[in-house]
């Protein structure tokens, strides 16, 4: 992998300054009340970017009864959707005006390649605003045409509070993906970030207020999980809850949920998603769409590809592509040009990925390529290709969420198709064929939320996102995402006159 040696050298310096440290709560920042700080880290070098005020529950507590004030007394879901709209229009226009601070914040906090924060994921964040804002005065309930003499209608309300808690991999957009329909929608929200990146949310939800968000509509809280996001998730006062994150820490926000006062749950958890190339397919472009598939974002993609299936007429010449294509990845610092692949976030993921490297060549996957650490300081792993790998074995399983791919052979559609679905996830899967009828027929059969046919992380606003099985429930993004942030109100009103 090209710059192994770089890796020793002096990090670039970010530039950015790190502005916002503190809680924003009720449209202030604020320490937390404990004046506890936490430091978050730099993945390149495991130093310490800034220290950050650490929420606890008496924090959250603060935060939501500012976002239950705002939506009982103040003007946000009472005033007109078109001046809803316009505010977020103007937000969006001041994040695309600071894309750049944007960019280096969630590069230098994650560890992302800038020019994948600065050229897609700050444009897809501008993106979403502005179609989340299109919604805010498209929103409206229906007549209906019940039995008798009435006159029926449904309003659609917003649903009050909502605790929005989201994970590390995509910081920006997982803000975005949760406060855009939750805001056009007319709610007030507290929002946990992770505790891995807590920096770029804060930058972003400031410009919001510079944009004209009332107070207290959106409060942002940094901390841990089983403090302030097992606060968030069992409030009594949260309207609404959604999360993303691991399976295992969905289970346990919505029996949290479940035992207080019954909020319902949004999950978007985490995924084991097959990418399937079958025997018509390029092989050339094949390898670089499932190259693509698992390697974007350090692997850290809760629909990444990963386990790649690959028929047994292409598959020798599959794997050695695949291996040839990940010795070419170009890994580095992420704030270098030209850089495919940045640290993992943290020591504990680097950690949990090595591992599972580990059992993969433990139970007797072949290991093409990889398989390491890179460099001698921060996060940075090898890019890691297994062939052979088998249905049972831990690495085709479970979620490594990292820069490892598992290639497995297949025989016929039947078969793929029953070792495809074969597993408690089912958040995508990809597709690489010319074949429509094998498309239709395995589009139809995946039990997954998202297909990609000849494509990959296409992630447009106007896409829903969400799971099959453990990989979540209910759907974000486009207009389904709206449903997760309203209230149906039927509304029956006797017919006076019911000739007329
Ligand atoms: O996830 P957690 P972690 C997967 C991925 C990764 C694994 C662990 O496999 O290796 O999860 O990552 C908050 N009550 N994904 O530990 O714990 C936490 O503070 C309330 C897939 O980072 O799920 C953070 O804000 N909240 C995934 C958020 O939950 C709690 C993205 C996610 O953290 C909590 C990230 C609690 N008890 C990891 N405990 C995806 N679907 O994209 C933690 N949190």
């Amino acid at each position: 992998y090209s710059t192994a040696t770089a890796l020793e050298e002096e990090p670039i310096k970010p530039a950015v300054q790190v502005e916002h440290t503190q809680l924003l709560i009720g449209g202030k920042f604020v320490d937390a009340l404990s004046g506890k700080t936490f430091p978050t880290l730099d993945p390149r070098t495991g130093e310490v970017i800034a220290h950050v005020a650490e929420g606890h529950s008496e924090d959250v507590d603060r935060a939501v009864a500012a976002a239950r004030k705002a939506f009982d007394q103040g003007p946000w879901p009472k005033m007109t959707a078109y001046e809803r709209q316009r505010i977020l229009l103007r937000a969006a226009d001041l994040l695309e005006k600071h894309n750049d601070e944007l960019a280096a914040l969630e590069t230098w906090d994650n560890g992302k390649p800038y020019e994948q924060s600065a050229q897609i994921e700050i444009p897809m964040l501008v993106r979403l605003f502005r179609y989340y804002a299109g919604w805010a005065d498209k929103i409206h309930g229906m007549t209906v045409p019940a039995d008798g003499q009435y006159h029926v209608q449904t309003l659609h309300e917003p649903i009050g509070v909502a605790g929005q808690i989201i994970p590390w991999n995509f910081p920006l957009l997982m803000f975005a993906w949760k406060v855009g329909p939750a805001l056009a929608c007319g709610n007030t929200i507290v929002l946990k970030t992770a505790e891995q990146t807590p920096l770029s949310a804060l930058y972003a939800a400031k410009l919001f207020h510079e944009a004209g968000l009332p107070e207290g509509v959106l409060n942002v809280v940094s901390g841990f999980g089983p403090t302030a996001g097992a606060a968030l998730a069992s409030h009594m006062d949260v309207d609404k809850l959604a999360f993303t994150g691991s399976t295992d820490t969905g289970k346990v926000v919505l029996e949290l949920a479940a035992r207080s006062n019954l909020k319902p749950v949004t999950l978007e958890l985490g995924g084991k998603s097959p990418f399937i190339v079958c025997e018509d397919a390029d092989v050339d472009q094949a390898v670089e769409l499932a190259h693509f598939a698992l390697f974007f974002n350090q692997g850290q993609c809760c629909c990444a590809g990963s386990r790649t299936y690959v028929h047994e007429r292409v598959y020798d010449e599959f794997v050695e592509k695949a291996k040839a294509r990940a010795l070419k990845r170009i890994v580095g610092d992420p704030f270098k040009s030209g850089i495919e692949q940045g640290p993992q976030i943290d020591s504990e993921q680097f950690e949990k990925i090595l591992k599972y490297i580990r059992s993969g060549v433990q139970s007797g996957a072949t290991l093409e390529t990889g398989g390491d650490r890179l460099g001698s300081k921060g996060f940075y792993v090898q890019p890691t290709v297994f062939s052979n790998v088998e249905d049972g074995m831990l690495i085709a399983k479970e979620e490594i969420f990292g820069p490892v791919q598992s290639i497995l052979k297949f025989k016929d559609l039947d078969e793929v198709i029953e070792r495809a679905n074969n597993t408690r996830y089912g958040l995508a899967a990809g597709v690489f064929t010319k074949n429509i009828d094998t498309a239709n027929t395995l589009t139809r059969a995946l039990r997954v939320g998202t297909v990609w046919v000849n494509c990959f992380d296409t992630f447009d606003a106007a896409i829903p996102f969400g799971g099959y099985k453990m990989s979540g429930q209910g759907r974000e993004k486009g207009e389904y995402s709206l449903k997760n942030y309203l209230q149906v109100k039927a509304v029956v009103t006797p017919l006076k006159n019911p000739a007329w």
